[in-house]
């Protein structure tokens, strides 16, 4: 489901499901792009196709969580993550600026994600206003289930899904890390997904009200730039498996 209003990205979900489970989900994430915190979309395009590949089968990143940063600023919690990934931090901090403030050429949200080359903070994304979109990827009910146990209150759709992208997106071997920000003007946690660590959720990563964010992937050396977008774009990731919560 892709969801804008004029022409700006308002919300996008995907779903892996059997037949039987196709109307309702339809419904799911049409109601998801009509009620929308960001506001009514004026266009939702809704795509069902069969899944010709099977699923890459994939354990989720295991999930930790900034419990308390009232005596750190968030740009010094970013330095240290930033620094846990082997990215520079002024390479680092400067593509956050970029997510809230809008990362196309044009101010506007990216749909997709950039490619950020860690050493020289380069962006390599083909096309700078649509970035690279990860696609094809869920999680099974019953690791659902277990992940709603494992994580309580903190669960929201929102979580899920960016952890179950995320744990796609870490699983290239080219990919050191993930920085997200939700373009949700009051969903303000976003998080850091590192290389051999997991998936850390920052709460206050902007400042609520603000209707600007996105996705950066981070980059290591010379990657073949076709076919990392084709994993990210084409290949199906089911999670069947959950990790760990630390907090
Ligand atoms: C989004 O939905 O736009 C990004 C969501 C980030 C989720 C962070 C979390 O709650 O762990
Ligand atoms: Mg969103
Ligand atoms: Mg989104």
């Amino acid at each position: 489901m892709r969801a804008s209003r004029e022409r700006e990205h308002i919300s996008g979900a995907e779903r892996i499901v059997p037949e039987d489970e196709i109307s309702s989900i339809a419904k799911e994430l049409t109601e998801r792009a009509l009620y929308h915190p960001k506001g009514k979309p004026d266009s939702i395009n809704l795509k069902i196709e069969l899944l010709e590949k099977s699923p890459i089968y994939l354990k989720l990143l295991d999930i930790y969580e900034i419990a308390d940063r009232e005596d750190y600023t968030i740009k010094e919690i970013l330095t240290k993550l930033f620094k846990k990934a082997g990215i520079d931090s002024t390479i680092g901090l400067s593509i956050y600026r970029a997510l809230i403030s809008g990362a196309s050429p044009a101010g506007t949200v990216m749909r997709g994600a950039m490619i950020v080359d860690c050493q020289t903070g380069i962006r390599l994304e083909p096309d700078k206003f649509r970035g690279i979109r990860a696609s094809y990827m869920d999680i099974t009910p019953e690791m659902e289930k277990n992940l709603k146990k494992l994580v309580g209150e903190r669960f929201t759709p929102n979580m899920k899904d960016a952890v179950v992208l995320s744990t796609k997106v870490l699983n290239h071997p080219d990919v050191v890390a993930e920085l997200c920000i939700s373009d949700d003007p009051d969903y303000t946690t976003g998080y850091i997904s590192i290389k051999n660590f997991g998936y850390v959720r920052i709460k206050n990563i902007k400042l609520p009200g603000l209707p600007k964010g996105g996705r950066a992937f981070f980059v290591k050396g010379k990657i073949e730039r076709k076919a990392f977008i084709e994993y990210m774009e084409t290949t199906p990731v089911l999670i069947n498996e959950i990790g760990n919560y630390v907090f």
